[in-house]
């Protein structure tokens, strides 16, 4: 009995250091500056390895469903509002796109996955290309999941955080177009995908493109990964 309660310990415990590999507790100094973004530019767009840019500066990416509103995410970030193009077709996104900012670090925006309408040619080189850059970039300090707040994460969803624990890449879960929900629902879904995802409460951001709610809390996180010293990326255990 008592050996079942030290496993069921070690499971949870583990469980959450995996799935959320940035908690902001934990981030050194944290404090809600927001980020001066000096310089925000397209850099170019990828399908494989050798036409990224070289892997010198760190770098964040952006993944979720097509039409979830990651494009978007990224322009409010960097108070642009067309530096990356976004549509009301989903599935618009189908390269791997990488803007530089203040010269100092990489945003990727990576195509939307789980959109049914795309051509299955297309789909089949999705899955590869995306996890083929994510396996492989040394300079990818976390993956920003980004999720509709409306929506309770599916398998997908599941499957992808538990795919970048494997690979020990830290999740920032996002829940974005919070302006679409009152404050109540709002509430209520946080609630809800919380307990579906084994997050706190703490651990998720409130995004909106169209208020910029989150924007400040948003650039907290990447900021603090971009800047790590070398001693303290080695002590947060990422790869
Ligand atoms: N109300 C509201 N609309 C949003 C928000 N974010 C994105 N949208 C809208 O959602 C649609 C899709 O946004 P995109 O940013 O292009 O989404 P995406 O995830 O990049 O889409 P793909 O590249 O096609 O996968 C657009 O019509 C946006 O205007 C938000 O926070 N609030
Ligand atoms: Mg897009």
């Amino acid at each position: 009995m008592i050996g079942l309660v030290i496993v069921l310990f070690f499971f949870v415990s583990n469980f959450d250091i995996r799935v959320c590999g940035v908690r902001i507790e934990n981030i050194p100094n944290f404090q809600v500056l927001e980020m001066h973004v000096k310089s925000a530019e397209f850099v170019t767009s990828a399908v494989k390895p050798d036409q990224y840019p070289e892997a010198r500066l760190p770098e964040i990416a952006f993944a979720g469903r097509s039409n979830v509103g990651k494009s978007s995410l990224i322009n409010t970030l960097v108070n642009r509002k067309h530096l990356v193009k976004t549509s009301s077709t989903p599935g618009r996104t189908r390269l791997i796109n990488f803007f530089i900012v203040n010269q100092a670090f990489y945003l990727v925006d990576l195509p939307g996955y789980g959109y049914a309408k795309v051509p299955a040619a297309v789909k089949k080189k999705w899955g590869p290309m995306i996890e083929g850059y994510l396996k492989g970039r040394s300079s990818l300090q976390a993956v920003t999941l980004i999720m509709d707040i409306r929506r309770l994460p599916q398998v997908e969803e599941r499957n992808f955080i538990d795919w970048l624990n494997l690979y020990h890449i830290p999740v920032i879960p996002v829940l974005t177009k919070a302006d679409k929900l009152s404050k109540n629902k709002r509430n209520k879904q946080v609630r809800l995908i919380t307990a579906a995802l084994e997050v706190d409460r703490d651990q998720l951001t409130l995004f909106s493109a169209k208020s910029r709610l989150g924007k400040e809390q948003l650039w907290e996180i990447i900021e603090t990964l971009v800047t790590r010293t070398p001693q303290e990326e080695l002590q947060d255990g990422i790869r």
